[in-house]
Parts: C-alpha cells; sequence; structure tokens
C-alpha cells in the first residue's frame, strides 16, 4: 500500500474480487458483452479481443467487425457471434448514425481496438457515450475522437472505462507522452476526476484510477508486452471481468493484473520477450486466472 487514496493491486487482491462460479450459472448470468472493433486492414484486432474476452469467463460475446474482417476473424473466434457492419464500395465502415446495434441487451460493451479513426468511429462513439446505459470500455481509435465529445463525456451517467496508452492519454489531454510519463498519477486523476471516468493508464505499472480518484497500481505485467497486439487483448478482459467482479472498479483492477500475470508466466515458460505474442497472453489466461482463484 503506498497511501491511503494509491494502492498497489495484487494477487490477493484479485482473489478476492473474481466472482465464484456456481454450478447453477447459465451463460447469461456470466454476462453478455459487445465488442465493436476491426477494420478489413486490422481482423487481428477484434480476434485478440475477444478470444482474450472469452478466456476470462464472459459468457456470451457478440463481436461486432466490418462486414470484409469478418470471415477472418470468425474463423480464429468460433465462441462468438457476430454483428457485421457494412462497408462502402471503398472499404470504409458505412454510416452508423442508424445501425441498430444490439446494446440493449447487453451487460456492457467495449469499442475502438482496430476499428480506424473514420467518421463512422466518431459517429459510433457519439452514440456509444450518449445512448447506452451499460458499462462502456473505449480503447485505441475509440478514444481517437474523445477531444471532440468532451460534453456527451461528461453528461454520460453509466460506467465509463478509457484504456489509453500514453500515447493516446497524451491525445486526450493534449500533453506529450513524455508529459504523460512524468506526471502519471497526477494527469490521470485530473482527467478521471474532470469527465467521471475510469482511467486505466497503460505502461509498466499500469495505473487504474476511479472517477473518485483512487487509484491502483498492478503489479504485474512485462515488457514482453511492448508489442502489437497487447492492448487489443487488455480490452477483451476488461470486458470480461468488469462484468463479473463486484464493482466496475474491481473488475477493471483484475483485468490489468490478468493481463500482465499472463504475460508474465508466458516469459517464464520459455516464450521469451522476443517471441511473446498477444496469442501467447490468450493461450496462458487459463493459468493466470487459476493461480488467482
Ligand atoms: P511512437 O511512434 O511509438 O514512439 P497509435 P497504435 C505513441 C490497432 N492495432 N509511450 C506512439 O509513439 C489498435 O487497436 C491493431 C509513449 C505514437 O505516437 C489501434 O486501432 C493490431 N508513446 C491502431 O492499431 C495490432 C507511445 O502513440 C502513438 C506509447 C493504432 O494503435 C497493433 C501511437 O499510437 C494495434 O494494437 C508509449 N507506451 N505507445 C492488429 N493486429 O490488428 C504509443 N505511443 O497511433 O494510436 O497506434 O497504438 O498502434
Ligand atoms: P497497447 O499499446 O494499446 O498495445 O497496450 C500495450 C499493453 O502492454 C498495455 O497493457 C501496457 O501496459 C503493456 N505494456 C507495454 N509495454 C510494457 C512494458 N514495458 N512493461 C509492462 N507492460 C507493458
Ligand atoms: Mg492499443
Amino acid at each position: 500500500t503506498l497511501n491511503q487514496k494509491r494502492q498497489t493491486w495484487e494477487a490477493g487482491d484479485a482473489a478476492k474480487s473474481l466472482p465464484e462460479r456456481t454450478q447453477e450459472s447459465h451463460k447469461g448470468d456470466n454476462g453478455k458483452g459487445l465488442l465493436i472493433a476491426g477494420a478489413y486492414n486490422m481482423p487481428g484486432a477484434p480476434a485478440i479481443a475477444s478470444n482474450a474476452c472469452l478466456r476470462s469467463g464472459i459468457g456470451l460475446l457478440t463481436t461486432s467487425v466490418p462486414e470484409s474482417a469478418l470471415t477472418a476473424v470468425a474463423s480464429h473466434v468460433l465462441e462468438a457471434t457476430y454483428f457485421p457492419l457494412a462497408e462502402t464500395k471503398n472499404g470504409q465502415v458505412a454510416d452508423l448514425q442508424h445501425t441498430p446495434f444490439p446494446w440493449a441487451s447487453m451487460d456492457g460493451v467495449a469499442a475502438g481496438s482496430g476499428l480506424g479513426r473514420t467518421d463512422s468511429t466518431k459517429v459510433l462513439t457519439r452514440r456509444l457515450l450518449t445512448e447506452t446505459q451499460i458499462p462502456l470500455v473505449l480503447d485505441a481509435d475509440g478514444l481517437y475522437f474523445l477531444p471532440e465529445l468532451e460534453e456527451e463525456m461528461t453528461n454520460r451517467e453509466s460506467p465509463l472505462i478509457l484504456t489509453p496508452h500514453p500515447g493516446e492519454m497524451g491525445r486526450l489531454t493534449g500533453l506529450s507522452p513524455k508529459e504523460i510519463n512524468a506526471e502519471r498519477f497526477t494527469v490521470s486523476r485530473n482527467y478521471a476526476r474532470e469527465f467521471g471516468c475510469y482511467v486505466v493508464l497503460k505502461g509498466p505499472n499500469t495505473i487504474i484510477t476511479t472517477p473518485e480518484g483512487r487509484q491502483y497500481v498492478s503489479t504485474s505485467g512485462s515488457s514482453a508486452l511492448a508489442k502489437g497486439g497487447s492492448g487489443d487483448a487488455l480490452t477483451g478482459i476488461v470486458l470480461a471481468m468488469m462484468l463479473q467482479a463486484p464493482t466496475v472498479e474491481q473488475g477493471v483492477c483484475n483485468a490489468v493484473y490478468i493481463h500482465g500475470l499472463a504475460a508474465e508466466m508466458a516469459t517464464a515458460e520459455g516464450a521469451s520477450d522476443y517471441s511473446f505474442t498477444a496469442s501467447n497472453l490468450i493461450d496462458y489466461l487459463p493459468k493466470a486466472i487459476a493461480f488467482i482463484q
């Protein structure tokens, strides 16, 4: 424990807030999640996020990807169902203003991984902020338009969880990644309080900040994670864990902890910082979760 408002989040904390799965539970009890991610040139991001989510205990996952990416994603993710996004002839996602996303029947939604920074992403981000009343995780391109949607963020009442890396946090705040890294606690606390959101500022010793300004530092993780795909895996784990923990706060902290632990375990058993991939991380989620159970 660093001080009252700043604590570490370790295996024991994760164990206490990981919900017990009962013999009587059915898939609907374990969370229904919607993941909106991917583009024709980024089928990997939604596949990684989906598999990470499914390995983290979600009951039902619907993955929404542009139709040109669907076959590639679905061939790697068998357990999800799909909500395809129509595309225009030039391969861009068509206008999403009236797309009947199935979020009314969901317990939580995550969006942004590999989605691209098109007008459709901006429309979608606005709709997610204003129309959904379930916990919302925004990552990667789902963070990109937030500087233009600050009013929508402020007015939102349901939980909002942002998972920026220092580059993305820099865009959110107008600071450079260097300035962010010099003041990680202060920058994330100010932002979380100003917009009433959870901020997961990623990097070595990821910091989780609540809307009230409580801060947790995850003690797990490794430099093997410094690779494309790592953040996309985290998004999927956050979606799954936040739907199962007693509180969003605990779910998000658990997700960050388990993500780092799975990476540590994969490298300890031979993947090495060089060869480790996000797919290895997903393969080690069963061991990481079993360790804290
Ligand atoms: P630089 O140039 O590295 O020094 P972007 P992205 C900076 C998808 N992916 N500390 C960075 O600086 C994602 O989901 C898909 C400091 C640069 O300026 C997104 O949708 C994959 N600075 C999309 O790609 C696998 C840091 O921020 C900027 C930093 C783009 O996401 C890969 C880069 O940020 C990827 O996940 C740090 N720790 N980290 C797939 N297989 O489909 C970054 N920066 O432009 O948002 O690029 O994070 O790669
Ligand atoms: P992204 O940049 O969105 O792919 O996210 C990268 C993920 O890997 C985040 O969860 C980071 O916390 C983690 N990560 C990246 N580099 C390191 C590092 N050197 N040590 C620990 N974790 C890292
Ligand atoms: Mg990322």
